[in-house]
């Protein structure tokens, strides 16, 4: 690493406190004179990062941790004993996440954390090992496949920034440089995926001569994840919003403030099979609301959209397989599908557009539209253009066309940056091909290590298992027999599941398994673009934390990149007004806002409660079935009691810790009893790198009503 690259204090180098951001410049490897990052094999040198993480890593002593987490020492030992046992060649483990890790203002840290010991314990590209985030709603993995975060393109390629205003800039910054010879480094191949997808947005108009119409393309200043947006919305700087199969009123953090933001709006339009919480935002709904409907200027519009299960259509779940499905009923009323609501706002804009000119017509007169009805595309329409189609005879090396001019592709590594290939997403290239569409494939053979390759689709290429180069030693051999999951066989890899690895590049080659890093090897150290919080992960508190020091010593508490925006501040309570720390949840009866809306499920869990540790109950003189008020900085709750032995009270840096239970479903649209939003207490305050808000700590005070 490089010399100037350090940790104090809780902060790495770099930090500037007014912008509470860092400046990353020293977070990297020092190099030599070709560009290459200096290597010492032996693990000698001091900088290597391995040494310094040994270095950060050690101040977190088993006594350090159970101070820190009120986690006994005896029992943190026994978990990690367990798990370093599985660094073993004939045991592996895996581990799965989801909210407990990501609802925090370090959230991306932990799980970085987590990813980091199973590259040490050789976890990783295993069958049944590695690293797994379940996801929540069905297809939040495609939503991100698919690059609807603000700052991405499909298939993890990023937007451009407003500082590359030209293609060459852009290009120039998101294809890596090698960090050592001979590495594959697979992103270098950006052209060829940037140049289709742009094939497919603006079709005959995307030519050389335009850059493939790289202007039209937005370029970001800011993040705009929703955090950031609905704070834009507060300060008056949103016009209209469109909440597709969203309700953040309900689902947001700071409701109270949510609702301003929404008031400031002229009109808002939901497209949902429900009438949500969000869609009825302007409405006094008794006792436990104070808006004032006369004074919200927001005009609302409904569209009544067909739910999932009423269409054909592709849901990728937490393992990348892409799974087709098949309509199950007709939408009820007027409903139309996403689709069909989408493509019809999209044509009558378009006309708007043509007839009245406007500002920037282009990006949307040259949108290519190619559907049987444009107002109405159809999923398998959609999904053969995310595959993508060649768009002239394809050929290899030796001139013998492998794809010819209007069939769909066969896998990505046939695209080309020349305008000769078109995909939407070039990940999900292999998914329809010319033999049919592989994500209705239901043949679920197993192959003995638990990868049903015949049954969907994975991307990338049906591959089950990631790195899977790494199941191997260097010489080729399975670090583990019975999980053999790819072979060479003297010429080429094959075997289980399709090999992570240049095909006919033989095992001693010395090129790392991890083809997507310029490096050729898994991360311990992420500078560069990587994380804004941290090369190496470190603990912090929650932004709102009755702890008033840390076991590791040090001066920088809470993350000092977490995302605060500037009148939050005051909107952040203190443990003597607020003593408990409350986290919410979800529960078995209930999915999210939605199937309250459904009466088994409302009769089965009617209205909002809050559980309380035995211990806190007693102190307080709350029995069962109490109604009780939660109160944060933000607003207050009521709800009835539930007292529990499973909120245990915890010692933190030797003070008594009481935790609050809220789960998060109820709010006043739906079959359920009317009541509040459990979004009232939660603070707006968002992970560092994801802006994910921080649902699972923050302060709140309990008394009985
Ligand atoms: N029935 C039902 N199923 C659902 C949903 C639903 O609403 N209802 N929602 C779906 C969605 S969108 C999602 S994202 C998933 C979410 O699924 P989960 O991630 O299981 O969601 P939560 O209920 O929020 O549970 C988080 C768990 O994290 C623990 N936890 C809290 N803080 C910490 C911490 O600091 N460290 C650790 N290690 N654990 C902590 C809590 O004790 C809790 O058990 O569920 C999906 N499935
Ligand atoms: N305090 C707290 N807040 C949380 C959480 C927490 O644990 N604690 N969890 C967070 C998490 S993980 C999530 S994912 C969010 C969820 O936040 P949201 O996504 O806003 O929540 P849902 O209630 O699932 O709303 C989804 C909407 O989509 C609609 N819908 C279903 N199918 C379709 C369809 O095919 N088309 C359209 N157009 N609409 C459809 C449903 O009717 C529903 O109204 O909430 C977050 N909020
Ligand atoms: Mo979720």
């Amino acid at each position: 690493m490089r010399e100037d690259f350090s940790f104090h204090e809780g902060l790495f180098s770099g930090y500037d406190a007014e912008k509470r951001s860092y400046d990353k410049s020293s977070w990297a490897y020092e190099r030599d004179a070709q560009g290459y990052a200096v290597v010492d094999p032996t693990l000698q040198n001091p900088r290597c990062v391995i040494n310094l993480l040994r270095q950060h890593a050690a101040r977190y002593t088993p006594e350090v941790v159970a101070q820190l987490t009120g986690t006994p020492e005896k029992d943190f030992l026994h978990v990690c004993e367990t798990l370093a046992a599985t660094s073993a060649p004939d045991l592996t483990s895996t581990i799965l996440f989801a909210l407990g890790w990501t609802h925090h203002t370090n959230g991306t840290q932990i799980i970085r954390t987590a990813a980091m010991i199973q590259l040490l314990l050789g976890n990783v590209g295993m069958a049944g090992g590695g690293l797994n985030a379940l996801r929540g709603h069905s297809n939040i993995q495609g939503y991100t496949d698919l690059g609807l975060l603000s700052l991405r393109l499909p298939g993890y390629m990023n937007l451009p920034k407003d500082s590359q205003q030209t293609l060459e800039s852009y290009m120039q910054a998101v294809v890596p440089h090698a960090d050592e010879p001979g590495q594959v480094n697979y992103w270098h191949n950006t052209p060829k995926f940037f140049v289709s997808l742009m094939k497919t947005l603006w079709g005959e108009h995307a030519t050389p001569t335009n850059n493939w119409g790289y202007d039209w393309l937005p370029k970001w200043d800011r993040s705009y994840d929703m955090l950031a947006y609905f704070e834009m919305m507060h300060q008056g700087k949103v016009n209209g919003y469109i909440a597709q199969g969203f309700n953040p009123l309900a689902a947001m953090p700071d409701k109270n403030r949510i609702r301003e933001s929404l008031s400031k709006l002229r009109f808002l339009v939901t497209m949902d099979p429900l009438d949500t919480e969000t869609s009825n935002f302007w409405q006094n709904e008794g006792t436990y609301n104070d808006v004032k409907p006369e004074d919200i200027q927001t005009e609302v519009f409904r569209l009544p959209a067909s739910c999932f299960a009423e269409e054909n259509g592709s849901i990728v779940n937490s393992a990348r397989w892409l799974q087709w499905h098949f309509e199950g009923a007709k939408p009820p009323g007027d409903a139309w599908n996403d689709g069909h609501i989408i493509g019809t706002i999209f044509t009558k804009l378009r006309a708007l557009y043509a007839k009245e000119g406007g500002a920037y017509p282009e990006p949307v007169l040259n949108m290519q539209w190619n559907y049987r009805a444009p107002e109405d595309p159809t999923p398998e329409e959609v999904a053969k253009e995310a595959n993508g189609y060649a768009l002239a005879d394809i050929t290899d090396d030796k001139g013998k066309v492998v794809v010819r001019r209007g069939e769909l592709l066969p896998d990505f590594a046939v695209m080309k940056d020349d305008g000769s290939t078109a995909s939407f997403c070039w990940i999900f290239a292999g998914s329809w091909t010319q033999a049919g569409n592989q994500m209705a494939r239901r043949d679920n053979t197993d192959t003995g290590l638990g990868t049903t390759p015949g049954w969907a689709w994975a991307w990338p290429a049906n591959r089950r298992i990631l790195y899977n180069r790494a199941s191997l030693d260097v010489q080729g051999r399975p670090w583990d027999p019975k999980r053999q999951i790819i072979a060479w066989d003297g010429e080429r890899w094959g075997g289980a599941d399709v090999p992570d690895y240049p095909l006919t590049s033989p095992p001693n080659s010395g090129v790392g398994p991890y083809i997507m890093h310029s490096e050729g090897v898994g991360l311990l150290f992420a500078g560069g673009d990587k994380l804004v919080d941290g090369p190496f992960p470190e603990h912090y508190e929650p932004t709102e934390t009755p702890v008033l020091s840390s076991a590791l010593g040090k001066t920088a508490l809470r993350n000092p990149a977490a995302r605060f925006y500037a009148d939050e501040k005051p909107r952040m309570g203190n443990p003597t007004e607020y003593p408990y720390v409350a986290t919410t949840y979800s529960i078995t009866e209930l999915f999210r806002h939605w199937t309250k809306h459904s009466r088994i499920n409302a009769i089965m869990q009617p209205e909002q409660f809050v559980e309380i540790g035995d211990k806190l109950a007693g102190k307080l003189g709350i029995n069962a079935g109490d109604m009780v008020r939660v109160s944060s900085h933000r607003g207050y709750i009521e709800a009835k009691a539930v007292v529990t032995k499973r909120l245990k009270r915890l010692s933190v840096m030797g003070k008594d810790l009481d935790q609050v239970g809220v789960p998060c479903h109820w709010g006043f649209k739906g079959a359920a009893r009317k009541g509040y939003l459990a979004n009232t207490l939660t603070p707006g305050i968002g992970d560092a790198n994801s802006q994910t808000p921080e649902f699972k700590a923050f302060l709140v005070n309990v008394e009985k009503v």
